[in-house]
């Protein structure tokens, strides 16, 4: 049976959030995330709102190059603590309108609206939602309603800010064709970059490749390339998934004894698992670092903490111990690191 699938996205979310709080600085670039030092800061920006983004400051973009782009914005600390309070009260809200929901990130659902039999009625909902969105908790959203949650969230995307967009299956076609590559989910800015080597751009000209083709070049992604180019995805809504553990593990290009390289790519998977803790309200009690060696010879080493913590220092100060065992017990190079943590 067709579905009809509503996504919602909250506009610039922290920004968003300070801005509510602290109502002098509207109308002002407000950038949230690291301390920028006067421009020598080290860390990156987490968000900011459409004001910054004039400046071209982005999310993810060193906190040094925003204060570059312009010194003057408003350069704010991430408020967590608050921005997952605000999170749970837009879920409570957005709960409410289906029994089937998925929460994606502190900002981001998905409602399976099937049962609204038309996509007129589901953009009313979708229109009450962002409504009663604002009404309680003064914070602008965005809505994409379409027969998928790839279409959905496109459609999202498009109608930012403050924005409602339907696309109905026999609008798919015409939506999905003059976009960009790096629109379609799924596509990085590594896989673009490949696609663009050979001289594919727009999502029509990516529909010339064969599903062997992308399959070739990236694997089973490469499939789900091709039938979301097509505006093709099963997926379900699926309700409130019970995550039991978060983890990343890096292979190294060359195999390694460095401790600077080590360390160095062991903080980007702190911080990595740290940041997926966050989106997802996650608390751990066991920490778990793996290491691989030369010969394939994995090993493991955990740490259970007394009670569950969300704490990005605890997490950092415990890995590294664990990591540091695995440097200090013998010298054989090292293939691939990893971490892990548990409830
Ligand atoms: P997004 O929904 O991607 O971004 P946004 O809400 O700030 O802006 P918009 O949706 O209008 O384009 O992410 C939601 C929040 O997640 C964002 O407010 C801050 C946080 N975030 C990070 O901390 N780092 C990141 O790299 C990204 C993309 C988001
Ligand atoms: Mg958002």
């Amino acid at each position: 049976m067709e579905r009809i699938i509503l996504h919602i996205d909250m506009d610039y979310f922290f920004a968003q959030i300070e801005e509510r709080e602290n109502p002098h600085f509207k109308g002002k670039p407000i950038v949230v995330g690291a301390d920028p030092k006067g421009g020598k800061g080290r860390g990156v920006v987490s968000t900011c709102n459409y004001e910054a983004r004039k400046y071209g400051i982005r999310s993810g973009m060193p906190i040094s190059k925003a204060y570059w782009l312009c010194p003057d914005a408003i350069f704010l600390p991430v408020n967590i603590e608050l921005y997952q309070k605000v999170s749970e009260k837009i879920m409570e809200i957005v709960k409410k309108y289906s029994p089937t929901y998925e929460i994606v990130s502190l900002d981001e659902a998905y409602l399976d609206l099937t049962d609204c039999k038309s996509f007129e009625k589901a953009k009313k909902v979708g229109e009450k939602l962002k409504r009663e969105i604002f009404e309680k908790e003064k914070l602008t959203s965005t809505v994409g309603i379409g027969p998928n949650k790839t279409i959905a969230k496109m459609a999202t995307e498009k109608a930012k800010p403050n924005g409602l967009l339907v696309i109905k299956p026999n609008q798919v076609k015409e939506f999905l064709e003059p976009l960009d590559i790096d629109d379609l989910p799924g596509i990085g800015p590594k896989t673009a970059e490949k696609l663009r080597a050979i001289g594919i751009n727009k999502i029509k000209e990516l529909k010339k490749l064969s599903k062997s083709k992308l399959k070739e070049m990236f694997g089973k992604v490469g499939e789900r390339i091709w039938e979301r180019a097509r505006g093709i995805d099963e997926e379900p809504v699926e309700s409130e998934e019970v995550i039991k553990s978060i983890g990343r593990q890096i292979t190294f290009e060359k195999d390694t004894r460095n401790p600077r390289l080590i360390f160095g790519i062991f903080e980007k998977i702190l911080k990595e698992v740290y940041q997926e803790l966050v989106e997802n309200n996650f608390f751990f009690r066991t920490i778990t670092v793996i290491c691989r060696y030369q010969n394939f010879e994995t090993h493991t080493k955990s740490k259970t903490l007394k009670q569950p913590s969300q704490d990005f220092i605890v997490l950092k100060k415990e890995a590294k111990k664990l990591l540091l065992k695995f440097l200090l017990e013998n010298k054989k190079p090292i293939r691939l690191i990893g971490l892990r943590v548990k409830i």
